[in-house]
């Protein structure tokens, strides 16, 4: 596994370090082949070089711009030389291998940070640079590739200790992919922020007004420079803030989910579809919820005698709050069908999520300019565990995944309900969940009709669904996601007419809740468990 280095090459923009390198290699007796102003630093120095131009046979062009693209380099790089027909056309091309390659890269990031004009900073866009690091690094099994002079060092002690090992060289391979794909990143993010932006402005004439076209921040938080960065957001909850997107590997949720049209999404567009998500997926059954500000404004099932049950879900859960659901996030657990497309493409919406379009929902969709269309990976799971930053550190929970079933409620008052009755409750109770605390759902027939929610007192909740809900309050069902500290709040329900109320009980004063429901003439349910969301 051992590589002995015979000839390399050295490409650098930063020459830290370079004369020491370059010395050692030389007193083991290795061939440096290098460009411009690499080799005049060290020629001047007093060591040997080979100018790249003589190894390519052309002198470098178009300002510096090709200067090591030949297959003369290339072919040195990429010849994987366990193989015999590898060996052997090298040396009918007569084309030398390379065993160490030392390059970094033009200083692009730099040249961003000095307030340099946009023609300067495109010419820093290194294209050999990159070439030839990765052509190396996937070619490691028998070049080591070298993207930093912290490394050399180590580069030098193998070179005089007989070559370099295989351990050393997937190493280094593994930093310098890591090296171009952050320096990428930045080339994108610059693009993002100063060129597309210009191009963008073609599609502002029919786009609709919304809160994220303000002016955007110029880098991520350091923080954020990492591995596991997979985009750079515009912004964060609001245009003076820096914000990126991290992918955790082996995960399939919404952070993988793929685009399939729309402008880019948005860190708003992220929390408000993780959002919809969740709470589509909390039920087996089609179902579709909208959410706006990480609340939904929409949950509902299916009609009972639905000929297009992902479609008739989301007129259901529209018609909850349509004044809400304009520009809304949405997300279905079933493929889109032409029918719901047809309907979505009506309404103003941010983000359509699924997990599958049927083509002509998306051809329909994709006609508008305005929405983004997600598809969940194939394998997408609910979270299991939720992680939450809090100064300092974070808190870790299981996901709230688990729904008391009916079997397992007491009926505190009123009569057992009949089968419709219990349908609504047990939806009423599902779609709670996904309500900011204190949180109230009116249903009626597998469908949201008022939502009362993210109050700092129940009363408050129990108004805000009911007025939410107006005539629909009548002869609807509620869920309370947490019990009623007084019978204030289930009052306000009582009074609007629900016909059945579910809520976890536990308050010293169930009594006082208990008894104005029996009053009402009310059924009450008792799940013993709570689904506070916060
Ligand atoms: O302009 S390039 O994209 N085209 C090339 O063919 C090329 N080859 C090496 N940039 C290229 N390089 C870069 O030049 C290297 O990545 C390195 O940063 C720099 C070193 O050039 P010099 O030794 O001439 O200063």
């Amino acid at each position: 596994d051992v590589v002995p280095v015979r000839r390399a090459l050295l490409s650098v923009s930063d020459k830290t370090d370079l004369l020491d390198l370059a010395g050692a290699l030389a007193e083991a007796g290795v061939e440096i082949v290098s460009t411009g102003s690499t080799a005049s630093t060290i020629r001047d120095a007093g060591f040997a070089v080979t100018d790249v131009a003589s190894v390519t046979g052309f002198a470098e062009a178009l300002d510096g711009r090709v200067k090591t693209l030949h297959p003369a380099v290339h072919a040195g790089l990429l010849a994987d030389l366990r193989l015999e027909h590898h060996e052997a056309q090298l040396t009918e091309l007569g084309i030398s291998p390379f065993e160490l390659v030392v390059v970094n890269l033009y200083p692009f990031a730099a040249t961003v940070a000095s307030g340099a004009p946009a023609a300067d900073i495109v010419e820093q866009i290194d294209i050999g640079g990159p070439a030839m690091v990765r052509a190396s690094a996937k070619n490691h099994a028998n070049v080591a590739i070298v993207v930093d002079p912290s490394a050399y060092g180590e580069v030098i002690e193998a070179v005089r200790a007989g070559g370099t090992s295989l351990r050393l060289r997937q190493k280094l391979a593994t930093l310098a992919f890591e090296h171009t794909a952050s320096y990428d990143l930045g080339v994108s993010t610059w693009f993002t922020e100063n060129v597309y932006d210009q191009w963008d402005d073609t599609f502002a004439a029919d786009a609709v007004e919304t809160d994220d076209d303000e002016s955007e921040v110029e880098y991520a938080p350091s923080i954020f420079v990492d591995a596991d960065l997979a985009a750079v957001l515009r912004y964060g909850e609001n245009s003076h803030q820096a914000a990126g997107l991290y992918r955790v590997e082996g995960e399939s949720g919404i952070a993988q989910a793929t685009q399939l049209h729309g402008k880019e999404m948005s860190y708003n567009n992220y929390v408000d579809a993780d959002a919809a998500v969740r709470a589509a997926y909390d039920f087996s059954e089609p179902a579709v919820a909208i959410i706006k500000h990480a609340n939904p404004c929409g949950i509902a099932l299916a009609a009972v005698d639905a000929v297009d049950a992902i479609a008739s879900a989301h007129e259901r859960a529209h018609a909850c709050d349509p004044v809400s659901a304009y520009g809304g996030v949405i997300a279905a657990n079933r493929v889109v069908t032409r029918a719901m497309a047809e309907t979505v493409a009506g309404i103003f919406t941010e983000v359509l999520v699924a997990p599958g379009f049927e083509p002509e929902a998306l051809e329909i969709l994709t006609a508008k300019k305005n929405i983004r269309l997600l598809t969940l990976p194939d394998d997408f799971e609910r979270e299991s565990d939720e992680i939450r930053q809090i100064s300092g550190g974070f808190l870790v929970q299981e996901a709230d995944a688990h729904f008391a079933p009916f079997d397992s409620w007491t009926l505190a008052a009123g009569e057992p309900v009949d089968d419709a009755t219990r349908r609504d409750l047990e939806f009423a109770w599902t779609a709670v969940r996904a309500v900011k605390s204190n949180a109230i759902l009116l249903a009626s027939g597998g469908a949201s009709v008022g939502v009362g929610m993210g109050q700092v007192n129940r009363v408050d909740s129990c108004e805000l669904a009911v007025t939410r809900a107006g005539d629909r309050a009548e002869g609807s069902v509620a869920a309370s996601d947490a019990f009623f500290p007084f019978a204030d709040g289930a009052e306000i329900l009582l009074r609007a007419g629900v016909r059945a109320i579910v809520q976890p009980g536990g308050s010293i004063r169930d009594d006082e809740v208990v008894a104005a429901a029996v009053a009402a003439g009310v059924t009450m349910y008792f799940t013993g468990e709570r689904h506070f969301f916060h």
